[in-house]
């Protein structure tokens, strides 16, 4: 392409990402789902849009739904927009799809579940799939999240599909997680070795319509406190979070209005202009979305067709030890900063 012709191809894409930002923003959910499409594939439309956008996000309550596979996540989200749309609100949900061939069972069953929401257009539902881009996924999720929250959706569901490659890292882009276990013997003990209840604001016990379901919040509640008490011992260094654990049945639709509850009062608490815990939330959102950018960014221009070849000697370098990973990373950003095309520059 010449350079005019690319010009024109970003003015002409930039033109569409707006049109579908304003028809998205008017309520238009066809254009809301084309512009997921195009920040899902990481488009200049995409990011046109955002520029209209993102200043309009930072309202909505984004709460994270994560836990072991089949703990019922999808089961008591669906409960939960069900809860939600009683009381009249918007509601969104992101699925997390790692688009695994595994998973797609998952999402397949997920989709039966939501069809009693396909009339309703205050539900908007939406699986985003990585695609194999180097920032991952956090960068698309927390854009689609700003995206819904500019289209008006007060509350997001962003509920990871159990595969454990996003379980913990949905908690560094939502404002409040919830940890969702089965009352299984061993369930705790999965959840503390994937570092699931250090990220967790609050933990559910789902499945409460099974016995043994009220054994496992006790036992869960005992273990937190004894961590409260360790937690003392730690004077003025920054403490693990104190979840609540709540009961409930995704299934049977018990105790889902208490979880629906416990999130409005977060909200309250640190949503909406309040500050310190949310700030801190803000900024580490900020941070995993600008550090999956920064990878991709970085990773385009040293594979832009002028520059492949030099990153490739580099890389061949690195791979017959004659340079070291750390050098060669030091170099490339060296000469990336430059607008350079140097090939690997031996260390002697
Ligand atoms: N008894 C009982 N079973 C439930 C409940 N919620 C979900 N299940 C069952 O548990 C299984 C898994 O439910 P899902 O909602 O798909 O679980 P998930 O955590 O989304 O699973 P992945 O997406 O595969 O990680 C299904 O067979 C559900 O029918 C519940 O409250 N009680
Ligand atoms: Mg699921």
């Amino acid at each position: 392409m010449t350079a005019s012709a690319e010009a024109s191809a970003r003015e002409g894409s930039s033109v569409r990402g707006r049109a579908l930002a304003d028809a998205a923003r008017s309520g238009d959910r066809r254009a809301l789902a084309r512009l997921l499409t195009q920040i899902e594939d990481r488009t200049s439309a995409a990011e046109a849009a955002l520029r209209i956008l993102y200043p309009l996000a930072g309202k909505a309550h984004l709460v994270g739904v994560t836990g072991a596979p089949g703990a019922g996540k999808s089961t008591l989200v669906a409960s939960l927009v069900g809860e939600a749309r009683a009381g009249g609100r918007p509601v969104a949900v992101l699925a997390i799809d790692p688009s695994s061939p595994i998973t797609g069972g998952a999402i397949l069953g997920d989709r039966v579940r939501m069809q009693a929401y396909a009339g309703d257009r205050d539900v908007f539902i939406r699986s985003m799939a990585s695609r194999g881009h180097v920032g991952g996924l956090a960068t698309s999720t927390v854009a689609a999240a700003a995206v819904l929250d500019a289209c008006g959706f007060p509350l997001i569901f962003i509920e990871t599909v159990g595969t454990g490659q996003s379980e913990v890292a949905v908690a560094a882009i939502a404002d409040t997680t919830l940890v969702v276990q089965a009352p299984e013997m061993g369930d705790e003990v999965q959840a503390i070795k994937a570092g699931l209840l250090e990220v967790a604001d609050i933990v559910v016990v789902n499945k409460a319509d099974r016995p043994g379901a009220d054994r496992a919040a006790s036992h869960l509640r005992a273990m937190l406190t004894v961590g409260a008490q360790h937690d003392r011992a730690l004077g003025d260094r920054p403490r693990p979070k104190r979840p609540d654990v709540l009961l409930a049945s995704g299934m049977a639709g018990t105790g889902v209005s208490e979880i629906l509850a416990a999130l409005d009062r977060r909200e309250a608490k640190h949503g909406a202009g309040s500050r310190e815990q949310a700030d801190g939330t803000r900024l580490a959102r900020a941070e995993a979305q600008l550090a999956g950018i920064l990878a991709e960014r970085l990773h385009q221009q040293l594979w832009d067709p002028e520059r492949a070849a030099a990153t490739e000697a580099v890389l061949r370098a690195v791979a017959d030890h004659e340079l070291d990973p750390y050098a060669a990373a030091d170099q490339l950003l060296v000469s990336v900063a430059k607008g350079g095309r140097d090939g690997p520059t031996s260390a002697t």
